[in-house]
């Protein structure tokens, strides 16, 4: 039997998925978008689910797109795909919905779709060895998945040109001082840092984290105007969950917080 394109490690209270075909460096094939794409409706679907770990089985993170299954015989045209509609557009979006952190632990290098899936993520932490190649360039392609839309948002827009430009590898330490990422950290690291956070969110008022996610996927598309009323509508939501109402009390008493995570008061 093949091995599974996708690993899913249920711990408690977050998930970790491994983008799990080594020998091409991750790369996105169907069976790996499919498998994918289960692994992250089941884990919206579980209400112990309060984080997502995203990180990439071997040396490398994610590579892309897997250009195999899109070379084209001698003497044809060129290779037509829907997958940028069909899988990694999808993809993008709900990375960005899910109702809880997702951390991407970028253990090696994340070129072409695999760096804009990373950068899709709430946070990104990678290995010092890591590196972030916008590829699309070298073979003629466009940077998808985003990267036209989060590269100038995050480096700025003369360094999101020359990145995707170039088509040049990003070190991991330089990613974080551009602030194209949250961290860089020693490869040794990458786990215990990762899964750190992950346990702090899996402890942390999802429900309020659901809502600042919210607010800072409008903030792209919104004039200040908009955003303060978008605040003032979800800051009334959080301010109406038993988690707001928990993490006052235990400040007040000096002690630490019991949040209730992702399950409603039924009403
Ligand atoms: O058509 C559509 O669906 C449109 C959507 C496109 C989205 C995209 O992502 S387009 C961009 C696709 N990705 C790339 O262009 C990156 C291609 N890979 C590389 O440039 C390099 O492999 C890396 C810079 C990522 C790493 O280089 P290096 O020297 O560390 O490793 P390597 O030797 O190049 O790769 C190791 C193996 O993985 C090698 O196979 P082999 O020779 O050992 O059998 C290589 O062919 C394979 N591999 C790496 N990336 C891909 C891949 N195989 C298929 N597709 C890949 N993307």
């Amino acid at each position: 039997m093949s091995e599974q394109p996708i690993l899913v490690d249920v711990r408690e209270g977050y998930r970790v998925v491994t983008l799990n075909r080594p020998d091409k460096l991750n790369a996105f094939n169907e069976a790996m978008h499919v498998a994918l794409r289960k692994a992250l409706e089941e884990a919206e679907t579980d209400e112990n689910c309060r984080a997502l770990m995203i990180t990439g089985a071997g040396r490398a993170f994610c590579a892309g797109q897997d250009l195999a299954d899109r070379l084209a015989k001698p003497g044809e045209g060129p290779v037509q795909s829907t997958s940028i509609e069909t899988y990694y557009n999808p993809l993008v979006r709900k990375l960005r919905a899910l109702p809880f952190p997702v951390v991407a632990a970028v253990n090696g290098v994340a070129a072409g779709a695999g760096c804009n899936v990373a950068l899709a993520c709430d946070i990104v932490i990678a290995a010092r060895a890591a590196s972030f190649i916008q590829s699309f360039a070298r073979i003629g392609l466009i940077p998808d998945s985003g990267g036209t839309w989060a590269l100038p948002r995050l480096v700025g827009d003369a360094r999101a040109r020359a990145l995707a430009l170039l088509a040049e590898p990003l070190p991991a330490e330089k990613a974080e001082h551009w602030g194209l990422i949250w961290k860089c950290v020693d490869d040794a690291a990458l786990a215990g840092e990762a899964q750190t956070m992950c346990e702090g969110f899996a402890a942390a008022p999802t429900q309020g984290l659901a809502m600042i996610k919210r607010a800072l996927n409008a903030s792209g598309a919104n004039t200040l105007d908009a955003q303060l009323d978008l605040e003032r509508d979800l800051q009334r939501e959080a301010s109406l969950t038993p988690d707001y109402a928990e993490g006052v009390r235990a400040f007040m008493e000096k002690r630490k917080a019991k949040f209730a995570g992702r399950k409603r008061e039924p009403s």
